[in-house]
This record gives C-alpha cells, sequence and structure tokens, in this order.
C-alpha cells in the first residue's frame, strides 16, 4: 500500500524524534488506522524513551491489532502423502447439481414483488431496513503477534472446537491416556493430523496430536477407509476409532470421522420472495477486467426481471492490485492502488442504489494477505462509500433474510485442488474442493502451505456453525453444488484471462454472477433456487 509503506512510518517516526524496530513498524502498518495507532503508540510511550519498541506497539494495539504474519506456520516438515496409488470414489456434490455452466438459465422468479414500472426501470418494495448481520469476522479482533505461543494458542482453539464436533460421535480419549491402555484395547483417538507417512507395504501411518500429546494410526492400504486418507490435509481435526496393537504403541484403525455436517441438515430460507447475486473477482484496474459485462450484468440489475435481486455478496478480489504476481504491472489498465478502489466504486455505481452490498477482500485487495483478513480500512471504505455496502473481513458469515451464507475468498481452495485426487477437487469442479472444506469444517486447514494463515488467539478457520449457502471464488471458475444440503457456489470472475494464468494453465469462467433464491433453499431441484446469469 503505497500510502502506508513502512518507510513513511519510519520517517513520520524520526521527524518526531523516535527510533524503531521493524516489527513494530510491521504492526504499525498494518494497524486498521495506521496514523491512528501512531499517535497512541506515541503517547503512551514514556518522556524519556527514543525508541518506540515493538512492546509499546502491541500495548496500544492490543484490542486492535491488525498483525502480519506471513511465516510459515511451523518449522517441522511435512513429509508429504504419496499420491501415486489413490483410489478414490467419494463424490462431493449432489448429481442433481452437477456443474453445467452454460444450460439454460431459468429465469428469476418475480412472484410477490412489483415489477418494474413500465419503463425498463423497477421498482422495489419496501424492505426491512435491519442490515445483513456479520459473524466470524476478524476486524478489529487481531491479536496476533506471530509468536509461537501464538500457534499454540490457534492450534488449542481449534481442537477445541472441532473436537467438540466430534464428541459424542466416538469415545476417545487423551493420546497420553492412551500410551497407558494394554495392548489390544478399542480405542479412539481425536486429534489433528500432524504427519501423514506411507509404510513399506504401502500402508499408512497418521500421527495425531492432541493437546497432551502425539500418537500414531495405521490405515491398512487394503481397508476402504484408506480411499479417505487420500482426502487429509495436515493440521485438520479428525477421530480414529481402532484397536491398540498387542505392544500398545500403535492405533490400527477402523474407521476415521470427520466433524463434518450432518446429512439431516436443513437450509433455512428467508420468508419472502427474495434473491442474492453472489459474485467475486472483479480485478478492476487489469486491462482484463471485462468491463462490457460487468455493465451488462449491471444493467440487467435495473430490469423488471431482477426485481428480487435485492442482494449483492461480493467475495474478495475487487481490484487488480499491484504487485501480485511477476510482470502484473505489464498489464495494469490503473497502476495505483487507490486509483483502482476509485475506479471500481464508480463501477458499483452502476447497480441499483438500493440493494444490499457485502465485500470482503481477498488476496488481491489491499489488506493484510494472512487469513483470516480484516476488512477494508477506513480510507478504502470512504473511497467504497456508494451504496453504503457492509464491508467485513475475510471470511465472514452474513446472515441474509435469515440465510446465512459464508462468504471466503478461497485461497485454500487452490490448496484443497493441488493435494487432493483430480476427482475429488479440481478446478472443473470448486465446488467439491468447497464441499471438502464443508467436511473437515475449517476454511483452511493447513498451516504453513499456499494459504497465509496468521495465528490468532481464535481460529476463526474454523466453521463452528453450518451455512445455509458457503460462496467463495477466487479460483475464477463457476462451480456449485450441494453438500449434504448446503449449498456451495464458487463465484466466476469478470477478468478475461491474464498472461499469468494462461502460463499456470487457468482458463477463467468470465462473467457469470450465480442468483440464489434465498426463500426457496429447501426445495429439492437446484433451479427452484439458483439460476446462472450469464454476461460474458
Ligand atoms: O487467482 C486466480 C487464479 O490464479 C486462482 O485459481 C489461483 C491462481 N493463482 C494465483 N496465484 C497463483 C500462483 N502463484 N501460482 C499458481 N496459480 C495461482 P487470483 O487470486 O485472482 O490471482
Ligand atoms: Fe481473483
Ligand atoms: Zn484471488
Amino acid at each position: 500500500m503505497p500510502r502506508e509503506t513502512p518507510v513513511r512510518i519510519v520517517d513520520e517516526l524520526a521527524s518526531r524524534g523516535y527510533n524503531t524496530d521493524r516489527e513494530a513498524v510491521t504492526l504499525l502498518a498494518d494497524a486498521p488506522d495506521t496514523d491512528a495507532a501512531i499517535e497512541r503508540a506515541l503517547e503512551a510511550v514514556p518522556d524519556d524513551a527514543v525508541k518506540l519498541s515493538v512492546e509499546d506497539v502491541r500495548d496500544v494495539l492490543e484490542t486492535n491489532a491488525g498483525n502480519v504474519d506471513r511465516s510459515r506456520g511451523r518449522s517441522d516438515t511435512h513429509s508429504s502423502s504419496d499420491s501415486g496409488e489413490r483410489d478414490p470414489s467419494v463424490s462431493s456434490g449432489d448429481p442433481s447439481l452437477e456443474s453445467s455452466h452454460d444450460r439454460g438459465a431459468v429465469p428469476p422468479e418475480t412472484e410477490g414483488v412489483e415489477s418494474g414500472s413500465g419503463d425498463g426501470n423497477r421498482t422495489r418494495r419496501e424492505r426491512d431496513p435491519s442490515e445483513p448481520a456479520i459473524a466470524g469476522d476478524v476486524t478489529g479482533r487481531s491479536t496476533g503477534t506471530g509468536e509461537y505461543e501464538d500457534f499454540v494458542a490457534v492450534f488449542r482453539d481449534r481442537y477445541e472446537k472441532l473436537s467438540g464436533q466430534l464428541r459424542g460421535r466416538v469415545n476417545h480419549r487423551p493420546t497420553s491416556a492412551v500410551e497407558s491402555m494394554p495392548g489390544g484395547s478399542e480405542a479412539a483417538i481425536v486429534g489433528m493430523v500432524a504427519d501423514i507417512r506411507s509404510t513399506a507395504n504401502g500402508h499408512w501411518l497418521i500421527d495425531l496430536e492432541d493437546t497432551t500429546g502425539t500418537f500414531p494410526a495405521l490405515v491398512m492400504k487394503d481397508r476402504d477407509m484408506a480411499d479417505l486418507v487420500d482426502d487429509l490435509l495436515f493440521d485438520e481435526v479428525i477421530a480414529v476409532e481402532g484397536t491398540l496393537a498387542d505392544d500398545g504403541g500403535i492405533l490400527f484403525a477402523d474407521s476415521i470421522h470427520f466433524p463434518d455436517v450432518p446429512r439431516t441438515f436443513e437450509p433455512s430460507t428467508a420468508d419472502r420472495a427474495v434473491s442474492a447475486a453472489l459474485i467475486s473477482d472483479v480485478h478492476v484496474g487489469s486491462q482484463e477486467f471485462d468491463a462490457d459485462a460487468w455493465n451488462r450484468f449491471a444493467e440487467w440489475l435495473h430490469t423488471p426481471e431482477a426485481d428480487r435481486v435485492e442482494y449483492l455478496l461480493l467475495a474478495g478480489d475487487m481490484v487488480e492490485g499491484v504487485g501480485i504476481y511477476p510482470d502484473q504491472d505489464e498489464e495494469l489498465d490503473i497502476v495505483d492502488i487507490y486509483d483502482q478502489y476509485e475506479a471500481f466504486a464508480e463501477h458499483l455505481k452502476a447497480v441499483p442504489g438500493d440493494m444490499e452490498i457485502v465485500m470482503i477482500p481477498g488476496n488481491h485487495d489491499a489488506v493484510r494477505l494472512a487469513e483470516p483478513q480484516p476488512a477494508f480500512d477506513e480510507e478504502l471504505r470512504e473511497i467504497m462509500s456508494a451504496h453504503d455496502a457492509r464491508i467485513t473481513g475475510n471470511p465472514s458469515t452474513v446472515t441474509v433474510e435469515g440465510v446465512d451464507v459464508l462468504m471466503y475468498h478461497g485461497v485454500s481452495l487452490d490448496e484443497v485442488i493441488a493435494e487432493l485426487p483430480e476427482d475429488h477437487a479440481s478446478y472443473d469442479h470448486p465446488d467439491r474442493a468447497m464441499a471438502q472444506l464443508l467436511k473437515k469444517r475449517h476454511i483452511a486447514p493447513q498451516f504453513g502451505g499456499h494459504t497465509r494463515i496468521a495465528p490468532e488467539e481464535r481460529d476463526y478457520l474454523v466453521m463452528e456453525d453450518v451455512p445455509d449457502v458457503f460462496h467463495t471464488g477466487h479460483v475464477h471458475k463457476l462451480g456449485y453444488g450441494s453438500y449434504h444440503n448446503v449449498l456451495t457456489i464458487n463465484s466466476a470472475c469478470w477478468q478475461q484471462q491474464t498472461s499469468f494464468q494462461e502460463s499456470v494453465n487457468i482458463d477463467p469462467d468470465v462473467g457469470y454472477a450465480p442468483i440464489v433464491h434465498l426463500d426457496k433453499l429447501d426445495e429439492s431441484d437446484a433451479s427452484d433456487f439458483l439460476t446462472i446469469r450469464s454476461f460474458g
């Protein structure tokens, strides 16, 4: 962020007679309001101090830290699982909902809503002024400092939450207690996947870690559940039931359980005829931003046909950003990040002024990269103030007309797609990767990999509650499905293929707007509650 560079902070402090260290500068740079944080930090330092220490900064930011830690979560190296002999069978999506980008779009329902006044402009009936409620947003609550203790805290919180979800399904014991159980006993462990190794004979050895220690479980390659090992990611929490070896030192697995979404889950629905457009990845500022497609979408929103589309949910990457990937500057239409947001704000003004808009940031946006990402700061909010959008962190659960929509930009999908077998998760079926996250009840299970994760006191990335709709973007592919009745939607994008994407073989789906009919989520036929509109 040009105006918030560490250099500017250092200059500012120097001009006021203070020296400081890099960590303090990083903390200040990532505070929601850097200038206010500088002022507060300077007020708090002792009168005779010549240095603003990291502790000083932390003290004043303690309830509002906004720290960036982009370092690896763990220093121990995970041995990678052998993907050579994977024979997967699980298909997470409901076959009735198989992705079909070009299937005939079903016109949105219009009953219960007055249609347009005849001149092509729609009229809207009065609606409840209550705004969408937000939960699970880190904004203003970040406390992480990137220290070892934060990792301990975030893992402990993750373990507590996810083991709680598994409790009741298995009669588990702490690993320290399992260690002293006699050989041959039946036992169950709930643990984080600390390591996965294949043995010389092709079986799987999974180290399960809980708050008392680590214990190995052996999954025999010829058991049905061996397929499930293909789906495991490091640091996810699972339960394993089995029998202890004669010498007690290993658990022979009989079953593996995931926190998962109950099969009996029933989504909530709106109690009136209302729909939401779920989009993401606008990438304004890129030469490949497809303004024509965007304009067609915005115009359509003004037509009577779109009358019931009262909500616009934007799952990140509003702008292209700067310095995101190699040689990106050669494809920038707008080179200044603030100018990019100004342009994005103009494009947003094209959508009807009475729509409720909710926005979370993505990896191209000007907030810290590490997840959970806090919402846009005051300066950016100011720029995007038209429509009075709800601006919240990534991820956030937004309750719209009684329907809980979990919005997450989607960086961990890259990781799920890279780690899991092709037919369990792929760029052509991002909804399957989303189903895996629902099964694991975690937004981004793996620390220290592709997804940057900031350790916080709490694990904001655990899915404590089952959402009714799970909305992601990032992979620039349209995909949707249903996992245990949770509607999964990966919105496509508004950016044509960049040279970078060409180099990594990403063929984006451009200009689609999935429209979710919030009052119909309990219908069994997808075409009743989801309409894919194409503007590309
Ligand atoms: O992500 C757009 C797509 O590009 C998404 O599928 C991830 C992919 N992508 C982004 N960065 C990389 C790197 N470094 N390697 C491989 N693939 C990548 P977006 O967030 O819009 O850039
Ligand atoms: Fe994107
Ligand atoms: Zn992205």
